[in-house]
C-alpha cells in the first residue's frame, strides 16, 4: 500500500521565494525526504502537485480507487476557499492529514479558516516542512496498526 503526498497551488515554487515564510527546501527536497521515510517502512510514495482545483479533486478520487492508504495534503490557498475539495475528501474514506508549512492561525484572517479541517483526520500547521514528515509518520504508524 502507498501513501500519497499531495500539494496544491504554488507549492511547486517552494524554495524559490519567501524563504522567511516557507523555508529554503524545494518541493522535490520534501518529496525525497518523505520517500526515504516511506522506503524505510517498505511503503511506496506517490507524489502529485497541481495548481488546478479539479486536478486535485480527480487525484483524491483516484487515490480512493487505487488502494492508497492515506494522504498527506498541503492544499495551499484552496484550504481557505474550496468547498469542492472538502466534498472530495468527504467522499472518500481515506485518512487525510492537512499540512501547512506556516502557522495559518498566526497569519491574515483569511488564512485562519480551513474549509478542509473538519473532514481531515488532523491538521499540522506552523512546523515548517517537518509538518510533512510528521503527517506521513502518523499515517505510517496508523498503517502498521491496521
Ligand atoms: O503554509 C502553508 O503551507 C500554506 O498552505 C501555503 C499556501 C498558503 O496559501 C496557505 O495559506 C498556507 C501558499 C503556498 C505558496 O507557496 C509559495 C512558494 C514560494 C513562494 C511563494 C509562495
Amino acid at each position: 500500500m502507498d501513501l500519497l503526498l499531495l500539494n496544491g497551488p504554488n507549492l511547486n515554487r517552494l524554495g524559490k521565494r519567501e524563504p522567511d515564510v516557507y523555508g529554503h527546501e524545494t518541493l522535490e527536497d520534501i518529496e525525497l525526504r518523505i520517500r526515504k521515510l516511506c522506503m524505510d517502512q517498505n511503503v511506496g510514495l506517490l507524489c502529485f502537485q497541481s495548481n488546478h482545483e479539479g486536478a486535485l479533486i480527480d487525484r483524491i478520487h483516484q487515490a480512493a480507487d487505487d488502494g492508497t492508504y492515506g494522504i498527506v495534503f498541503n492544499p495551499g490557498a484552496y484550504t481557505h476557499t474550496s468547498i469542492a475539495i472538502r466534498d472530495a475528501i468527504a467522499s472518500v474514506e481515506l485518512p487525510v492529514v492537512e499540512v501547512h508549512i506556516s502557522n495559518i492561525h498566526k497569519r491574515e484572517p483569511f488564512r485562519q479558516q480551513s474549509m478542509l479541517a473538519p473532514v481531515c483526520v488532523g491538521q499540522i500547521s506552523g512546523l515548517g516542512t517537518d509538518g510533512y514528515v510528521l503527517g506521513a509518520t502518523y499515517l505510517l504508524d496508523k498503517m502498521g496498526r491496521n
